[in-house]
C-alpha cells in the first residue's frame, strides 16, 4: 500500500493581510503532479484543510476544484480528508455524500456510536483508521485502541494498518508554532504516544508543521508537516510524504518530496537580531526580484521611531518583496531584572506562562493544582470561543 501523507494546508491563510492564493494554487498544482506521477493507493489529508472555520467562498472553490483534479490524477486512489482544529468538523461533512462518488471520505466529527465509520478498508491493500480533531475530553479513554482492536479482528490477511489523527503528541518539536509550550500547541493538549494505542504500522499525524518522527515510536509515528510555512519561525523544509508498506508488521518506508514556495518567508537578518539601522541597510540591499515576505528582527533598547513602518515600506518600493512586520526584542539592560514585555513578546507567551510569572512576582506558589485549574479555565475559554465562532454561521 502506497500512501500520500499530507496535512495542515491552511488554505485561506493570510500573512499580515497578504492573501496567499498564489502560493496555495502553486502548492495544489505540485501536489496534483506528484499524485499523477506516484499513483498512490491512498491520499491522506490529516486536518487543517482551511485556516479558519469560516473560509471564504473562493477559498472553498479552490479546495474543491483541487480535490477533483487530485482525484482525476489517479481515479483509483482513495482520498481521506479529516478535519483539524482549524476546521469546522460539521461543515467538513456537509458534502460527505457527493464526495463519496469520487472516492473521497470526509471525516469531520467523531462518531462514538458507529466507530466503524472511522475505519476505511482499502481493498486488498490495507486499513486506514481516520480520526478527526476533537477536544481531548470528548474522545473516550482508549478510543484509539478500541479502533485498532477492531481492525485487528478484521485484518485476517495481515494487511498494513495506518492510523491518522490531528493532535499534539508530547515530545515533538513545535518550532514555528505561536503560543506553544510542552503542554499545548495551538490550544491542543498533548497525548502521550502510548495513549495513541498499538496495532498500527504507521501513525500519520497532522497539526505540527515541522515534519518529524516521534521519539520512541521506532519510526512508526510521524508528522508530515505543512507543505508551506504558515509562520516566519518555520525555517525548516516543507514537504509531503509518501509511505510504503506491504504487510502488517513491516517498517514503513518514507520518502519526502519538497514543495517549492514561490513566495518565501524571509527574516532580516536571516539569523538573530540587529539594530534598526543595520536592518534598514539589509532591507535597502535586498534583491529587487525576489517576491518574499519580509519580517524584520530588530533589537531595541528603547522604542523604535514612529515612522519605522513607513521607512521599511519605502525601502521596499519597486521591489517584489512585501513588508510584513517588525519583530522587536529588548536588549538586556545590564543587571536589571526588567520584565516589561513588548507586544510581540506578550503574544508569543502562553497564558499559563504569564500567570506563572504573575504568581511568582506576587510571591504565591503556582502549584500543580493551581496550574491544572488555570489550564481548565483556558480550555473552557478556547472551547467557548470555538463554539461561538461556529454558531455565527
Ligand atoms: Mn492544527
Amino acid at each position: 500500500m502506497k500512501v500520500f501523507h499530507t496535512s495542515d494546508w491552511h488554505l485561506g491563510h493570510t500573512l499580515y493581510d497578504y492573501e496567499r492564493i498564489e502560493e496555495h494554487t502553486s502548492m495544489l498544482r505540485q501536489i496534483e503532479e506528484i499524485v499523477l506521477s506516484e499513483k498512490p493507493d491512498v491520499f491522506l489529508l490529516a486536518g487543517d484543510v482551511y485556516h479558519t472555520s469560516q473560509p471564504s467562498a473562493s477559498v472553498q472553490t479552490m479546495f474543491t476544484n483541487a480535490l477533483v483534479r487530485i482525484h482525476n490524477a489517479c481515479p483509483s486512489m482513495t482520498i481521506i480528508v479529516t478535519a483539524g482544529n482549524h476546521d469546522s468538523g460539521t461543515k467538513h461533512e456537509i458534502f460527505k455524500t457527493p464526495w463519496e462518488t469520487l472516492n473521497v471520505h470526509s471525516i469531520g466529527n467523531l462518531d462514538k456510536d458507529h466507530i466503524e465509520q472511522h475505519i476505511i478498508y482499502i481493498y486488498n491493500k490495507g486499513y486506514i483508521v481516520a480520526v478527526p480533531y476533537s477536544y481531548e475530553r470528548n474522545i473516550p479513554d482508549g478510543f484509539f485502541q478500541e479502533l485498532l482492536d477492531k481492525v485487528g479482528e478484521m485484518n485476517v490477511n495481515q494487511l498494513p494498518v495506518i492510523m491518522t489523527a490531528h493532535t499534539t503528541v508530547s515530545g515533538c518539536d513545535f518550532t514555528g508554532h505561536e503560543n506553544a509550550s510542552e503542554y499545548t500547541v495551538g490550544g491542543i493538549d498533548s497525548y502521550k504516544l502510548e495513549e495513541m494505542g498499538s496495532g498500527y504500522d504507521y501513525l500519520a499525524l497532522g497539526h505540527i508543521h515541522h515534519a518529524q518522527y516521534l521519539r520512541g515510536s521506532n519510526n512508526r509515528a510521524r508528522y508530515c508537516g505543512s507543505p508551506l510555512p504558515v509562520s516566519f519561525d518555520e525555517t525548516y523544509e516543507h514537504s509531503i510524504s509518501l509511505i510504503e508498506l506491504e504487510h502488517h508488521g513491516d517498517t514503513p518506508v518514507v520518502t519526502t518530496i519538497q514543495i517549492e514556495n514561490p513566495h518565501p518567508l524571509v527574516s532580516l537578518p536571516v539569523k538573530g537580531t540587529a539594530s534598526w539601522d543595520e536592518v534598514k541597510k539589509e532591507l535597502k540591499d535586498y534583491p529587487k526580484d525576489i517576491p518574499a515576505y519580509i519580517r524584520l528582527n530588530v533589537e531595541i533598547t528603547d522604542a523604535l521611531p514612529p515612522t519605522c513602518r513607513a521607512e521599511a515600506i519605502a525601502l521596499l518600493e519597486k521591489k517584489e518583496a512585501r513588508f510584513c512586520y517588525i519583530n522587536t526584542t529588548r536588549k538586556q539592560k545590564g543587571q536589571s531584572n526588567e520584565r516589561d514585555l513588548t507586544i510581540t513578546e506578550f503574544q508569543q507567551q502562553q497564558p499559563i506562562d504569564i500567570a506563572q510569572q504573575y504568581f511568582e512576582d506576587s510571591g504565591i506558589t503556582f502549584d500543580e493544582d493551581l496550574k491544572n485549574l488555570f489550564k481548565e479555565v483556558v480550555d473552557t475559554v478556547n472551547e467557548n470561543e470555538r463554539n461561538e465562532e461556529q454558531n455565527q454561521n
